[in-house]
């Protein structure tokens, strides 16, 4: 018995006869900082999903990551009993198309399709399969395939991201994913993740199961910080304060980006207890300035980020554009809201209504979604797909490009927020009273070392007055903290400076697409993902310096 695991085909990010231009793979520059030019992160992030599964089923099992369609049909060569397609609603044509060539070119494999593209309403008549998975997939495919469902969780030891690059240069790829668990049981409204698994699902069920997994990394890999995949993690209380216990107790210490909610952050009480817990970066649904949602009862954002940022935890906040409550103005004052609050990374995202969610029932009910907008659109970087009374869907695309762009021009380069937060937090650790505090001031030191090498690149290419004086505002702390850069650092630095300006050549002319390599693992063949953009000469030498020289947390994806 035989498994294949595939994600869709690429290219990704492109107008084609499979998807549009605004699916590209890549998190932050297409969904937080794509207005913010050369100063956009450039990220991609495996599909984890599958590999968690392959971990976790005993069949022997092949991921297929990013393939190309060519690459594909050659795989289905390879006589799999079972082939599982995982896509998204705007990838409903390429996982068509794949459905289709394996039963021409493989016709006795059964196909197993998964992911939360199967929500789409009558699914089972679209696609060609033999088998759905609605949900969580561990489980499914334990009882598929005849395994004991309630053996324990075993968790793989994955990148978080990969092929990461900030104004050309490469930013050290060393975190890695830790899956906690799969759903939230808020289920707010509109949260696809939410409705799709039901409830929450933990899988680590324990602060010591993280924990081990943790040591794990870093005695197989070396890696000490953690992008957390699960979409409000500190719910857990319990869960999260044994982790940090554990940590306390063994004297190993790690750091976690991570998604929260303001009501559990609240729950949490004393943020100085997620310092000690070495949560450095979070994600944050802030949504509107009116409280549509629980989740946001009674919080004063204004404090609550600010005293994140001041003790150097990063914040992602995001807000949802076209509510019911927005009209011309009002979506106004919910812009100036969100962007008043500074987080160091703002996400607008409009209202979608996605099959599998309340939001979507309702909108159905009310004959409010759309109909013939094709799937492939319906990706929330572009128009909005259902009828909103103070907005056309034209008025809704320009608009959103218009809010990232405000956050830019109010708020300057992300990438120069989130150096000040560390800064922030560097101070706060090392002249803490509190020792367990003070040890965090290592992890802040080693990243603004690296963050460091960016400021003369970012001096040519400051594109409005709040990056200006931000970097005033940075080079004189550092100088106040670090002293001057001695001669190596001044090298990186110059280092930096001429891959932005290929990387910024490289835009003008060529286009700033990024699309990630096909990886593949079997259980004897392993072709992992490679740094992107071969053809760039600084691959070597100092390029492998610079990958070495920090550690950071951003690289986890969105809620
Ligand atoms: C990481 C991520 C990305 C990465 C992509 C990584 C990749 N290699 O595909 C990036 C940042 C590039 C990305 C991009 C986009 N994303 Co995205 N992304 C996520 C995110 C945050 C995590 C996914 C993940 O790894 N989860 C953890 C794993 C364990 O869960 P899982 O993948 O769901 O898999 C489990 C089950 O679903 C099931 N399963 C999944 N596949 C299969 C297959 C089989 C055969 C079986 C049996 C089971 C199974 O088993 C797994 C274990 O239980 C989710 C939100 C979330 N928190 O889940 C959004 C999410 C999947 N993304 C979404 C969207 C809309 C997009 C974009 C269209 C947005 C955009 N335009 O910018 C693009 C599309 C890019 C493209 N061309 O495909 C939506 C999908 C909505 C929907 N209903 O279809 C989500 C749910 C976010 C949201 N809240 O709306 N994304
Ligand atoms: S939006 Fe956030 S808090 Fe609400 S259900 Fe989804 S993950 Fe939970």
């Amino acid at each position: 018995m035989k498994l294949l695991l595939t994600s869709v085909f690429g290219p990704y990010g492109v107008d084609d006869e499979y998807g549009k231009k605004e699916n590209k793979m890549e998190l932050f520059h297409n969904q937080v900082t794509r207005e913010q030019g050369i100063f956009s992160y450039r990220f991609n992030h495996g599909s984890q999903g599958l590999y968690f599964l392959k971990e976790n089923i005993d069949i022997p099992t092949a991921v297929l990551d990013f393939p190309t369609f060519k690459r594909f049909k050659q795989e289905l060569k390879n006589d799999y009993d079972y082939i599982g397609i995982s896509f998204i609603i705007p990838n409903f044509k390429k996982a068509k198309a794949m459905a289709q060539v394996i039963r021409k070119l493989s016709p006795k494999s059964k196909i197993i399709l998964g992911g939360h593209g199967v929500n789409i309403p009558n699914i089972e008549g679209m696609i060609d399969h033999d088998v759905i998975c609605r949900g969580e997939g561990v489980y499914f495919l334990r009882k598929l395939f005849g395994e004991n469902v309630d053996k324990p969780i075993r968790h793989p030891l994955e990148y978080s991201s990969f092929n990461r690059q900030v104004m050309g240069a490469p930013w050290p790829s060393d975190s890695g994913i830790l899956i906690t668990g799969l759903g939230c049981a808020n289920k707010c409204r509109f949260c696809a993740t939410s409705h799709f698994f039901g409830n929450y699902i933990p899988y680590l069920k324990t602060g010591q199961e993280i924990f081990d997994i943790c040591c794990r990394y870093e005695d197989e890999k070396g890696i000490t910080d953690f992008g957390v995949l699960d979409e409000n993690f500190l719910k857990m209380k319990d869960r999260a304060l044994e982790l940090l216990e554990l940590m306390e107790k063994n004297d190993r210490y790690f750091t976690f980006a991570i998604f929260s909610s303001a009501e559990t952050l609240k729950e949490i009480g004393d943020l100085d207890v997620l310092v000690r817990m070495g949560v450095t970066f979070v994600w944050i649904g802030v949504e509107s300035k009116k409280e549509v949602y629980a989740k946001n009862k009674g919080t004063h954002f204004q404090s609550l980020f600010e005293e994140l940022r001041k003790r150097g935890i990063s914040i992602l906040a995001s807000s949802i554009l076209f509510l019911e409550e927005h009209d011309k103005d009002t979506i106004w004052e919910d812009v100036d809201f969100v962007t008043s609050l500074n987080p160091d990374y703002l996400q607008f995202a409009p209202l979608g209504p996605i099959p599998g969610t309340k939001l979507y029932n309702d909108y159905e009910k009310q004959g409010k979604v759309i109909k013939d907008i094709p799937y492939e659109s319906q990706h929330g970087q572009g128009k909005i797909w259902f009828h909103h009374d103070h907005f056309s869907r034209d008025e809704s695309e320009a608009l959103l490009r218009k809010a990232f762009k405000t956050d830019y021009k109010r708020n300057g380069a992300s990438i120069l927020r989130a150096i000040k937060t560390a800064l922030g937090g560097y101070l706060y650790c090392r002249s803490n009273a509190d020792e367990r505090i003070q040890r965090r001031s290592k992890y802040y030191k080693k990243r603004l070392e690296m963050m460091r090498y960016f400021l003369s690149a970012s001096t040519i290419f400051a594109q409005n007055t709040r990056t200006e004086s931000l970097l005033k505002e940075i080079k004189k702390s550092y100088r106040a903290e670090f002293g001057r850069m001695n001669f190596s650092s001044r090298l990186k630095s110059l280092l930096v400076v001429f891959l932005s300006i290929k990387e910024y050549l490289r835009c003008r002319v060529v286009g700033d697409l990024r699309v990630p390599k096909t990886s593949y693992r079997s259980s004897n063949k392993v072709y992992n993902h490679k740094v992107q953009p071969a053809k760039a000469s600084y691959k070597i030498g100092l390029n492998r310096k610079l990958r070495t020289i920090g550690t950071n947390s951003l690289g986890i994806s969105e809620g």
